[in-house]
């Protein structure tokens, strides 16, 4: 490596060096103005290969600065990851209001309409530490932290509408069951294991999110294909004071799209980070994730005259009941330019929250209110967390708080508290509070004011905990509903206690007896007694909104989707252009796949480079295949386990296949039988918008 300008290393000043420059990192790293690089106190570096020593073969020397630093700083470059949702994806963008929504609340940031807001998304698994893989069968999390004119507001919700528990006491007892085992360490990022389903079967209000949690939306396809959910019911608070329930929902563009449950394993070995590398790609390339914001406003009247109550987290309002409004889009446009200093730095928390926005009484979210802001101070280690630039807000803060670790800025003055008067004439000087702009609390304003003594009681209110997650289960499609069993026989089956198994028969029962049957049949075990139930189960309306599968968010489409494209030597460069080029107009993105990374040699002469290996991607990584082959191209094939393996796997994650007649042989070999998914390429670009759910009875034993 050359060493750079090594003649005028010194210890002097530099140049027009001010103290300002301290927190101003250049992109590419530690160097000063010049480009030279320099240690932390901006000493110019002049040798970065060797350590200082006595003699070339001789002792180092305590004394080499540069060196002590260096590995001083590499051993401390780790921070605890989040106890919860360490693994995640982020990036930034903004939030556009559609109209004003004064009538509901002042919140700056739904007042003007077409007015833009900065904003930064950061979505999660729950489970897995930092390193786990994208696609666990896990809940996503889905937070948002807008920077809005009147300060950060933190939207921080999940893909499912309801929670586990009701209550944040019971937080750390759900999550310790569902993390790796306390004495063995594993299993990771999975909840199927013994530890999770026996606090589970003992909790029956999780069962309704237990629904949720085993139906194809924990195995998103990309993180650009999942909705967003607030949970908890919010309040918004307009300029006169008056207060209307809300629920907030995130819809995106692409529409929901779910793996299968094989599909989602084989994706964690071909690639860990495939939803990571999927969200970062797709921005990278200009094609935004869009969401649209939508809300559900209510009084308190239609909260009262709901059989369930608005402040249990473990409850829809299903769009049925109360449709949604939409009112707004969030588009992510921009690529975090660090991970460590944004992605991880990053802390929510939903107690930012800006004037006109409240909290309601749930329980769970009184809970949470606490619980994010001190895991700050663990994992960032100083009160002053709200300075390091992805958690400051893009207004003024201005306030008498002093001082701690990490400090950054440099208050001026001798006013530090109030009220003071160290006015020029002896008048306050500093920050004043703001009756009239700031923020207040609603609750207790509108919503009648509770009384009661101090209690540790769970309101009569919530005590109902299967209604909706058979509403849930029985507004699925006939499909979805057979994944969901299939991955309870899954999870069960890798549970070892067997009184476990039976508890969670025993409350699937009063959900619904056919699914406890089909379960219990997966299992080979006979069914249980019903768990008793607080109160007597209801038989709510289905709502069709909780489908994926034809629900209004199954799009057929194939925007934002991949098309792994297989060529070999000797494939027809006139077809393959054809197909790339219909590919292209339905805004999806092709994958060239060949044999060897460096491209296939085509009929007519010319070479064409492949985007990937066939050995490094299989057909999971596409939403579905071409094969563009040549007779002899697929005669070579016939000899290649990872290209029948990919044929297999598309048919059996019901994907559409496309092929020229050449290809049969593969087909053949892979096992595949004609449906109306296997097309010639003239039909491809059609059949790729969707999967074919009637396929699955005859690859795969669902229960
Ligand atoms: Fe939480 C992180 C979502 C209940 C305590 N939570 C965290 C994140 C999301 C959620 C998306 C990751 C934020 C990020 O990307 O940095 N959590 C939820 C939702 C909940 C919920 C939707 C229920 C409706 N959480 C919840 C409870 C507690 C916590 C009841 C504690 C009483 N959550 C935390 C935490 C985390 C966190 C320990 C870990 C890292 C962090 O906060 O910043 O404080």
């Amino acid at each position: 490596m050359p060493k750079v300008d090594s003649k005028t290393t010194g210890f002097e000043t530099r140049p027009g060096k001010g103290g300002e420059t301290h927190q101003q990192v250049p992109k590419s790293g530690p160097h000063d103005a010049e480009g030279h690089l320099t240690t932390n106190q901006g000493i110019r570096v002049s040798d970065n290969q060797n350590q200082l020593k006595a003699g070339a073969r001789g002792p180092v020397l305590l004394e080499d600065f540069v060196l002590r630093e260096k590995i001083f700083h590499f051993d401390h470059e780790r921070i605890p990851e989040r106890i919860v949702h360490a693994r995640g994806s982020a990036a930034h963008g903004f939030f556009e209001v559609y109209e004003s929504l004064a009538e509901l609340t002042s919140a700056d940031i739904f007042q003007r309409p077409g007015e833009r807001t900065p904003l930064f998304t950061r979505f999660s698994t729950v489970a897995g530490g930092a390193g786990s893989v994208d696609t666990p069968r896990d809940v996503r999390g889905f937070a948002v932290k807008f920077y809005t004119k009147d300060g950060n507001w933190d939207l921080v919700g999940n893909n499912i509408p309801v929670f586990f528990i009701q209550d944040a006491i019971k937080f750390p007892d759900l999550i310790h069951s569902v993390k790796m085992e306390a004495d063995r360490g594993y299993p990771q990022a999975a909840s199927a294991h013994d530890t999770f389903w026996d606090f589970i079967s003992l909790m029956p209000e999780s069962t309704h999110m237990i629904m949720w949690a085993m139906s194809d939306r924990t195995i998103p396809r990309t993180l650009r294909n999942i909705e967003g959910f607030g949970i908890h019911t919010f309040q918004m608070v307009n300029a006169k004071g008056k207060s209307t329930f809300v629920k907030f929902h995130w819809k995106p563009k692409l529409g929901l799209a779910s793996t299968l449950w094989d599909e989602a394993v084989k994706i964690a070995g071909a690639d860990p980070d495939f939803q990571r590398r999927d969200l970062f790609e797709a921005i990278e390339r200009g094609d935004f994730p869009e969401w649209e914001l939508g809300i559900q406003a209510f009084d308190e009247k239609f909260a009262d005259s709901l059989p369930y109550d608005v402040l249990d987290p473990t409850k829809i309002i299903p769009e049925e009941v109360l449709p949604i409004r939409p009112i707004g889009r969030m588009v992510l446009d921009r690529n975090p330019d660090n991970f460590f200093a944004e992605t991880e730095q990053v802390a929510y928390c939903p107690a930012n929250i800006v004037p006109g926005i409240d909290f309601t009484n749930d329980p769970l979210l009184q809970g949470r209110l606490f619980s994010y802001l001190d895991t700050q101070l663990k994992r960032l280690g100083s009160t002053n967390f709200h300075q390091i630039p992805i958690n400051a807000p893009k207004c003024p803060v201005m306030n008498f708080q002093r001082d701690g670790h990490m400090q950054m800025l440099t208050p001026k003055g001798r006013a530090n508290y109030e009220p003071n008067s160290l006015g020029e004439a002896g008048e306050e000087t500093g920050p004043r509070e703001c009756p009239v702009t700031g923020f207040e609390t609603a609750i207790g304003r509108d919503v009648a004011e509770e009384q009661g003594g101090k209690l540790r009681i769970r309101a009569e209110s919530f005590a109902d905990h299967y209604s909706q997650a058979r509403m849930f289960f029985r507004s699925l499609h006939p499909a979805e509903q057979a994944h969901l069993a299939s991955a309870l026989v899954f999870e069960l089956s890798k549970v070892g206690l067997e009184h476990v198994r039976i508890r969670v028969l025993a409350n699937l029962l009063n959900v619904d007896p056919d699914l406890a049957k089909r379960v219990a049949e997966g299992l080979a075990m006979p069914l249980p007694k019903a768990s008793p139930s607080a109160v007597p189960v209801q038989d709510f309306d289905p709502s069709p909104a909780v489908r994926i599968i034809n629900g209004p968010l199954d799009l057929d489409t194939l925007a934002g989707r991949s098309v792994g494209v297989l060529i070999a030597d000797g494939s027809d460069a006139k077809a393959l252009d054809k197909l790339l080029k219909a590919i292209d107009s339905a805004g999806a993105r092709a994958v060239l796949i060949a044999p060897k990374v460096g491209g296939a040699t085509l009929a007519d002469g010319s070479i064409r480079k492949a985007d990937a290996q066939l050995a490094g991607c299989p057909s999971v990584m596409v939403d579905a295949v071409a094969l563009v082959l040549s007779k002899e191209g697929c005669k070579t094939l016939l000899g290649e386990a990872a290209a029948i393996q990919f044929v297999m796997d598309a048919f059996g994650h019901l994907k559409a296949i496309g092929h020229t007649p050449e290809s049969a042989p593969l087909l053949e070999k892979a096992g595949v039988e004609p449906d109306e998914g296997v097309v010639d390429l003239a039909g491809f670009v059609e059949a790729a918008k969707t999967r074919y759910w009637d396929r699955e009875p005859k690859v795969r034993m669902l229960a």
